[in-house]
């Protein structure tokens, strides 16, 4: 099942967690036992828990974690665990530089923007994103087109590629100028897939009761990642790269898991339709579950996670998650592919 996740989802401002659906797609491992959420409510400084407080600088709970443990495919296994999903892009501190575009139906009147808790069954992933001598192995066999944009922007630094050749030097560089599409048959070639949103969420940040705001903790620390600015000019070399580094640049920034990059570096493509209301996830009332990634969302536009060298999540780190159209080809946006158990 291209599904791997199994989701009992409620509105996190429940008291009781929802019956799981019996419709929806049988996890490989279930939930724990009925009710056997994050205990005691949102952690403090879990992501979407009400709303992290900002975070100043470094936690005496920060820490660094150890390399993942590879397969013989290269995919780390995450087990399964609760994460707090769809939280809400606009707090108290998001300035309007980090405020998305808001729009009747991704704001849904304001109900859709409680998180939910939602059950995320084991699955694999990679520990890094897809770099550019893996993406040419996929090009030189398939004849798929090339990621690049005939703009000047695009041949201004070192992500353009020409033909099947990417610029000297960067074959450990992640790829960027890969739509969505792209994203997805790459993966797909592979006999991987893309992962969900709540995958990405909880191979980055681990499970909720962790209450982690990053992949290491809950305080920024510039020099954990691959960060841009947050405006005026968004390039930022201080921690060493203009554009992209090579994946697993910076491993004080890993995921509990042992994800390299998932904050910074390049945005990543996740399967999901964009939305925050979580009443059109379907036709049923949402405590009920997901059952279909591609549903009831907006369509347009699908969920990017972790920021890029173009971005920065300091101000606001839940801006990491926010939407592009699925045919935009950036050059500050990848991918890394999942896999089921
Ligand atoms: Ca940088
Ligand atoms: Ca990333």
């Amino acid at each position: 099942m291209r599904l791997a996740l199994a989701l009992s989802l409620w509105a996190a401002c429940a008291t009781e967690p929802g019956p799981a659906d019996p419709s929806a797609p049988g996890p490989a491992q279930g939930p724990p036992a009925p009710g056997a959420g994050p205990p005691g409510g949102p952690p403090p400084g879990a992501p979407g828990g009400g709303g992290p407080p900002r975070s100043a600088g470094p936690d005496p709970t920060d820490r660094d974690f150890p390399p993942a443990e590879v397969d013989a495919e290269g995919m780390v296994r995450i087990p399964g665990g609760w994460v707090r999903a769809g939280w809400s892009q606009i707090g108290p501190d998001h300035s309007d530089t980090e405020r998305p575009k808001a729009s009747p139906w991704t704001l849904g009147q304001g109900a859709g923007l409680r998180p939910v808790e939602a059950w995320v069954a084991p699955f694999r992933i990679q520990p890094t994103e897809v770099t550019r001598a893996q993406y040419r192995e996929f090009l030189l066999a398939t004849g798929y087109r090339p990621p690049s944009v005939e703009e000047a922007w695009f041949q201004e630094h070192d992500w353009g590629w020409k033909g099947t050749d990417y610029h000297p030097g960067t074959a450990d560089h992640p790829v960027v100028g890969t739509s969505w599409y792209d994203a997805w048959e790459y993966c797909h070639w592979r006999g991987w897939r893309l992962p969900t949103d709540v995958e990405w969420t909880l191979a980055t940040y681990g499970p909720a009761e962790d209450g982690r705001t990053y992949p290491w903790g809950r305080g920024y620390d510039a020099g954990r990642l691959n960060h841009g600015r947050a405006g005026g000019e968004l390039f930022d070399d201080s921690d060493g790269y203009l554009t992209t580094a090579p994946v697993g640049s910076f491993p004080r920034g890993r995921s509990p898991y042992g994800l390299e990059d998932t904050f910074g570096n390049v945005w990543e493509w996740v399967e999901d339709n964009f939305r925050d209301d979580w009443r059109l996830v379907d036709s049923r009332p949402y405590e009920h579950g997901i059952t279909d990634v591609f549903a009831g969302g907006p369509g347009m536009f699908v969920v990017v996670r972790g920021g890029s060298y173009y971005f920065d999540v300091a101000v606001n780190p839940h801006a990491e998650r926010t939407f592009f159209a699925r045919e935009l080809r950036r050059k500050s946006s990848g991918f890394r592919c999942a896999a089921d158990p």
